[in-house]
């Protein structure tokens, strides 16, 4: 009799525990020293503190650190993670991987892909409207070209290319399909592919292009992020193309936007359209703590907005997105 009530006390316990065991969640993206990220972080921060839960940030810049992070949170015993992978091929083997560990997963930013390169729909995502919000760059730029009188015939723009991204696709695509609306010569388009997504290999990519094309008089680009376009700036830059010659227009507005658009001089980056990080990492950490503590499972997919923002506006457009 006593053993049982001892084994009965015992068992209350160890469910009490469980119950009382604080969540704790992983929060994985793909590139620690891109600003839009460290925002993204910083805002799952805020929630964590908010609603009392522990967040683990790991940087995964490739497919092998993704792996290991996946098997360290479940060795840390956390519940579940928040990834924006390195690849978005790694799809299965994060499912296979999150299974494994009864971990729930939940993607931000770049949706997560089977063999056959169809989304993943089991996980849970958060991302930007791409092509729309692409559009809205494409637009900006229009109207800039107007507002400076130029000839279309001698402006070439620089598409800075990471078609292995399908959101990196939609957003370039969106932004050159409106650039032709609006009648700018395809033949002036030009592609120039980096090889990854940061400032560095923008640069290089911009530079050929420019090389290849030096009859044009002016210069638009764009690209799936500020660090795309920034690089594209800088290299018309190095070869005297500046403000007066050129308009990019970014998609994030984090720091390196920030940065830009607040320098004593204007240069050739004319704006970028401002996304959420604050709903990237605040709503995707609390759908998944909530998923974990069985208040429902995340929408399929939310797709989120986002507003041009350039020297002229950026108080404004900061205060509309809470930012
Ligand atoms: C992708 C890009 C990032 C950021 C994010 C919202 O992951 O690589 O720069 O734009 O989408």
């Amino acid at each position: 009799m006593k053993r049982t009530l001892l084994a009965a006390a015992a068992l209350c316990a160890a469910a009490w525990a469980h119950a009382a065991e604080p969540v704790k969640i992983g929060f994985l993206v793909k590139q620690v020293e891109e600003p839009w990220f460290q925002e993204e972080w910083r805002y799952a921060e805020v929630a964590a503190k908010e609603k009392g839960f522990t967040l683990v940030k790991i940087g995964i810049p490739n497919g092998e650190k993704t792996m290991a992070a996946i098997d360290n949170l479940a060795a840390q015993k956390a519940q579940g993670f928040v990834i924006c992978a390195p690849d978005v091929k790694l799809g299965k083997a994060i499912e296979r991987a999150a299974r494994r560990n009864n971990l729930k997963v939940v993607s931000v930013d770049d949706r997560l892909v089977d063999g056959s390169g169809k989304p993943i729909a089991s996980i849970p995502h958060m991302g930007i409207s791409g092509y729309q919000i692409g559009k809205q760059v494409g637009e900006g730029i229009v109207a800039e070209i107007k507002a400076r009188k130029w000839n279309m015939a001698e402006v070439g723009a620089i598409r800075v290319a990471y078609d292995q991204l399908p959101t990196g696709k939609d957003r370039t695509t969106g932004a050159i399909d409106a650039l032709k609306a609006a009648g700018f010569p395809a033949a002036n388009i030009i592609d120039a592919p980096q090889a990854k997504t940061d400032t560095e290999n923008a640069f290089n990519a911009a530079n050929i292009a420019l090389t290849k094309n030096a009859k044009f008089k002016y210069w638009v680009a764009v690209g799936l992020n500020d660090e795309a376009v920034l690089g594209a700036v800088r290299a018309a830059e190095g070869r005297g193309i500046k403000a007066d010659n050129m308009i990019g227009i970014g998609i994030g507005g984090a720091k390196a936007a920030e940065s830009e658009l607040n320098k004593p001089q204007p240069t050739g980056f004319f704006g970028s359209i401002m996304i959420s990080a604050k709903e990237h990492g605040y709503q995707t950490s609390i759908n998944l703590v909530n998923w974990i503590n069985g208040k429902g499972v995340p929408p399929a997919e939310v797709l989120t907005k986002g507003m041009l923002m350039t020297r002229a506006n950026q108080a404004q457009v900061r205060k509309a997105m809470g930012q």
